[in-house]
């Protein structure tokens, strides 16, 4: 076995003595990664202990296929394959490992203003894990230059930034946060789907609701009292022209005023139930969703009284929130765009690609959201698996960057 091959199928050993065999480039960080948690549920019921074996292979489908073939495989048969290994010379043991490879750990940065719903969204999801991250204020309105070196055209706010990997919307940020730390995990085994759905549907439709009745023209004054009359006036325009060329629509305020009430009472029996601590029990993404757009209502006088009929609501609400914001340190824009220029972006990830109809690696693509803010990022297609898609780029200022963006919410097109 040569330690040139860059495949392998492996086999940990988790602290109750169960066997998980993987298949990576890298069996070492693998391993690593299993360690914290990351990387396979397996490890929640049990912590990985030991990397036990590895096998090199030709490729990467010769690794899969060896990976279901030992999946397949009896316990004991498994042991075998491992007590074999491991007896071999210790010098024969270690010059099977591949050579380890470089992994820079970056610090999470994100790129946010205060008043903004869906970055509370995030510092809560921060605060939920118990993360510390660098926190980088972008403007609210655009121009922002130093957010779109980094993104390359995604304008909308909040932005993750972890070396020269740039995340960009909330939902995908919730899943590399998940990557990032597993546990307490926000999307909790077997209800993976009903969570994301939720949160898809506040992120979106109560979403939309909140800033109609928000936006509400004598509310919005009142929000932005104290600004010049200029600052107001450009900020109007810069949310009119964000709307411009997408799918969504901001509902009537005399159609939200007589639904919101609905959704309301809906949401305060749920949480009336003795169980009701959080939506789906334990907390999980769907909390962090349908939160903000309340947070967003409850921040001003004029809104804040369509949530005062409902306690349990105005509880959980206060539950949600206490989880804070994690550990945030205050980065200029300057020194994030430093961060991503001197790193390397991330290898990509090990699940198999799968390419859109018609799309494959290395192809100029342009990624725009569907619904608003559909400013395109154009850039070399790199990957794209069911949750994801990512976009290679070079900017003067930011250097070789990754830009991740979500599939779902998305369209991919050929430049
Ligand atoms: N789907 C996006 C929505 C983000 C979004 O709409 N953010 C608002 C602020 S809460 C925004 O970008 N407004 C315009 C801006 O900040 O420039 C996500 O989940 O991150």
């Amino acid at each position: 076995m040569s330690s040139a091959c860059s495949w392998w199928v492996y086999l940990v050993r988790a602290a109750n003595g169960a066997l998980y065999c993987g298949m990576s480039n890298d069996p070492q960080r693998r391993f690593a990664q299993h360690c914290r948690g990351q990387g396979a549920r397996f490890f929640h019921a049990s912590p990985a202990q030991a990397l036990v074996y590895v096998e090199a292979c030709a490729d990467k489908s010769a690794a899969l296929r060896r990976e279901r073939a030992i999946k397949a495989l009896s316990k004991a048969a498994k042991e075998r394959l491992v007590r074999d290994f491991t007896a071999r010379p210790a010098q024969d043991y270690s010059e099977s490992l591949p050579p380890p490879a470089e992994h820079t750990m970056h610090e999470l940065i994100l790129h946010h203003y205060d008043a903004s719903p869906f970055a509370e969204k995030t510092r809560l999801l921060l605060g939920y894990k118990q993360l510390s991250w660098r926190s980088v204020e972008i403007p609210r309105i655009m121009p922002k230059p130093d957010l779109l070196a980094l993104t390359g055209g995604y304008r909308k706010t909040p932005v993750l930034q972890v070396g020269a990997d740039i995340y960009c919307d909330s939902a995908l940020i919730a899943r590399r946060l998940e990557a990032e730390k597993a546990t307490p995990a926000l999307f909790p085994e077997g209800q993976e789907f009903v969570v994301a759905s939720l949160a898809q549907w506040a992120d979106s439709t109560l979403f939309l609701l909140a800033v109609s009745l928000a936006f509400q023209p004598e509310v919005l004054a009142s929000r932005l009292q104290g600004l010049p009359a200029a600052a107001a006036q450009a900020f109007i325009d810069d949310r009119r022209a964000l709307f411009a060329g997408g799918a969504a629509r901001l509902p009537a305020a005399e159609h939200s005023l007589q639904h919101w009430p609905t959704l309301m009472q809906r949401l305060e029996l749920q949480l009336q139930r003795e169980d009701g601590e959080f939506l789906c029990g334990r907390p999980s993404l769907a909390d962090f969703a349908v939160a903000h757009p309340l947070w967003f209502l409850a921040g001003a006088p004029q809104t804040a009284s369509l949530l005062a009929a409902y306690p349990a609501v105005n509880a959980w609400l206060a539950r949600v929130l206490a989880f804070g914001h994690g550990s945030p340190r205050a980065m200029s824009s300057a020194e994030a765009l430093a961060v991503a220029r001197e790193a390397t972006p991330a290898p990509l990830p090990e699940r198999a690609s799968q390419w859109p109809a018609g799309f494959q690696a290395g192809q100029a693509v342009h990624v725009a959201a569907c619904d608003y803010g559909v400013d395109p990022v154009q850039g070399e297609l790199l990957h794209a698996d069911d949750e994801c898609l990512i976009l290679a780029r070079e900017d003067d200022r930011a250097g070789r960057v990754h830009v991740h963006l979500p599939r779902l919410g998305f369209v991919l097109r050929a430049q």
